[in-house]
């Protein structure tokens, strides 16, 4: 098989990949490393991962990681459904929102549901409060965008909607750990409701999601808290 991708269960930059390959209808086969695992600190695989880190995509051309360097190589490799836009315009579109998301929302998002996971809200009040605020705030654009707009990139769904789709799992399962904040009704709102639920339809959508939050796995620990 043409396409191999290194994986580790629950990782949001993972699901990124996985949603795209399917949406490409790109077939892969995979090897699922479990976290902190020795195959991982591998000098062959610190070779094409030198951090150590998943997703990491074979291709006929090479290793590729990062998340997002995969989707704009998988774009190229197979333009059909864009996940970059078809004009200059939607792809400007596109990457705003894309790193709106990973400069902004997703470092709170990390933060929070580090402490959440960790069990560490009240020793970590402060932090937690304030990537609450920064959170909530970021949150409430991009309900704002998605109020107005079928898709987050636009009209069409795209690498922003697919690159946000797992960080707002990922938050769901943190928030069942938190107590009365603003981001509950935030993540109840409808239209995040309904965006998602239009990602759920996509193509072999759940064979995507991760296995040990559907099996009664334990918890990944240490580096990867979900
Ligand atoms: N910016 C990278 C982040 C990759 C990353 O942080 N992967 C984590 C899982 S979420 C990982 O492999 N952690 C394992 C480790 O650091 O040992 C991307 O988007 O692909």
């Amino acid at each position: 098989m043409a396409y191999h991708l290194y994986w580790l269960s629950g990782a949001p930059p993972v699901w990124r990949v996985m949603l795209a390959l399917n949406l490409k209808k790109i077939r892969f086969t995979d090897t699922r490393f479990e976290m902190g695992s020795d195959e991982m600190s591998d000098p062959a695989f610190r070779l094409i991962s030198p951090r150590g880190e998943v997703p990491v995509l074979m291709t006929p051309d090479g290793p590729v990681r990062e998340s997002l360097a995969i989707l704009a190589y998988l774009d190229r490799v197979k333009p059909d459904p864009p996940l970059f836009g078809r004009s200059p315009t939607e792809a400007g579109v596109i990457w705003q929102w894309i790193m709106d998301y990973e400069n902004h929302l997703r470092g709170a998002m990390v933060t929070m549901s580090t402490i959440a996971f960790r069990g560490e809200q009240e020793a970590r009040k402060d932090d937690l409060a304030a990537a609450m605020e920064v959170g909530c705030r970021e949150m409430e654009t991009i309900l704002h965008r998605l109020r107005l707009m079928p898709w987050l990139g636009g009209n069409q769904l795209s690498a922003a909607d697919i690159a946000f789709y797992p960080g707002v799992q990922w938050m769901r399962r943190a928030m069942r750990h938190v107590d009365e904040t603003p981001m509950h009704a935030l993540m109840d709102h409808p239209a995040l409701r309904k965006w998602e639920q239009k990602i759920e339809k996509l193509p072999k959508f759940a064979q995507t999601i991760p296995p040990h939050w559907t099996a009664d796995e334990p918890a990944n620990i240490s580096g990867l808290l979900g």
